[in-house]
């Protein structure tokens, strides 16, 4: 289990998550192990992402690259959100250039047949890097994740990458008795994907709810957040502090800390003081520069930082990330600049 050391478990950015004091505002980014690193692109020469995210070896290797070259706060293991339905037994790939591709989309009753329960036993490539990396990171917390219900199905019903998420919605109105189901038996799986993880050592958990945002809150409310829910209270038991993001998610920041978040992740579209308001009394907050504001010049990027620090210090928790995920042309250099700015800026 995670028997962490005093220096682990005091590291700012569990500390952070906890609402607990800290030295400095603890910094990772989103996406900061793959596509921006050019040591990433070398060790994933000839390797599908599939394969990569199944040899620990390249796991750890890939998890490593940006925790020595910016210095980050947590790293994010490197993986998908889809290999744990890979690794049921669901034929997808992922796609350079692309993302997670699936054949024969999901439409009706009969496709949950292609949806097994994840057991342990089928992950061991996970288990056996969460336990390499705990090892060489030391005092450097571990950050494990999985894909919450509704992402997961929009990529099982729309087959892909979708900009409107027109099947799913259709799905989701029009048979919502389905609709429930298959968000509870993906519940299930991301549940066992995060207790694997933590298990063998990570000491937090992101569940990314990337494409929720599609949604108002009433009709979040009730056809996704119980399900979001089953996956945060099922991992309740394991004490590590859960992180829930997702994009585009201003209306539904309350709710989605209601859903059993301690860490509500928030984009570049609400700055973190009204974010808190939002989202209300005992939570942290974890977000929220604007990914794409890393190519402008250095002062506006600076000037930008600052910001997202001083709207972060309404929140009773912050932790400094972008508002999204690393775009793949983002200059590695700009990042190591906004690490060190956000701990000298932060020092207390
Ligand atoms: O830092 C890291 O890279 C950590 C590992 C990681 C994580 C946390 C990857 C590797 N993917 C994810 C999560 C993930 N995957 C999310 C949630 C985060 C987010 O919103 O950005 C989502 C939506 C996916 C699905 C996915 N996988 C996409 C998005 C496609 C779309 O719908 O727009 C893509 C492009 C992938 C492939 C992928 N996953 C990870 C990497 C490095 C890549 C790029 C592929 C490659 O390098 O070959």
């Amino acid at each position: 289990m995670n028997a962490s050391s005093p220096a682990l478990r005091d590291a700012p950015f569990l500390r952070a998550c906890r609402r607990e004091p800290v030295p400095y505002t603890p910094v990772w980014f989103m996406r900061q192990a793959g596509r921006s690193l050019p040591e990433y692109r070398q060790v994933r020469e000839g390797v599908s992402m599939l394969d990569a995210c199944m040899r620990p070896d390249l796991i750890t290797e890939i998890t490593l690259q940006p925790v020595r070259r910016y210095g980050v706060d947590a790293a994010i293991f490197f993986s998908d959100i889809v290999l744990p339905l890979k690794a049921v037994g669901v034929d997808l790939d992922i796609k350079p250039g692309v993302g997670p591709v699936v054949p024969e989309p999901f439409r009706g009753w009969i496709d949950l047949d292609r949806l097994p329960a994840l057991e342990p036993d089928a992950v061991p490539y996970i288990t056996e890097a969460v336990r390499l990396l705990v090892a060489e990171l030391g005092p450097v917390p571990l950050i494990g994740f999985g894909g919450a219900p509704f992402t997961l199905a929009s990529y099982l019903i729309e087959g892909g990458p979708s900009r409107h998420h027109e099947h799913t919605k259709a799905l989701m109105y029009g048979a919502p008795d389905l609709f429930a189901t298959l968000l509870d038996r993906l519940a299930d799986i991301t549940a066992a994907f995060l207790r694997v993880q933590v298990e063998a050592g990570a000491s937090a958990v992101q569940l990314f709810d990337s494409w929720v945002g599609a949604l108002p809150a009433a009709d979040y409310a009730k056809y996704v957040l119980p399900a979001s829910r089953k996956v945060l209270e099922s991992i309740a038991d394991l004490g590590v502090p859960r992180i829930h993001f997702g994009v585009g998610t201003g209306e539904l920041l309350r709710l989605m800390g209601e859903a059993g978040a301690d860490v509500v992740g928030v984009d570049w579209r609400v700055p973190l003081d009204e974010a808190a308001r939002r989202i209300g009394p005992g939570k942290a907050v974890q977000g929220n520069l604007d990914p794409a504001i890393v190519f402008a010049p250095w002062e506006v990027v600076a000037e930008k930082t600052r910001e997202v620090l001083a709207a972060g210090r309404a929140a009773e928790g912050h932790i400094f990330n972008l508002g999204h995920g690393v775009l793949p042309d983002t200059d590695p250099e700009v990042l190591a600049r906004i690490v060190d700015l956000v701990h000298a800026e932060s020092a207390r």
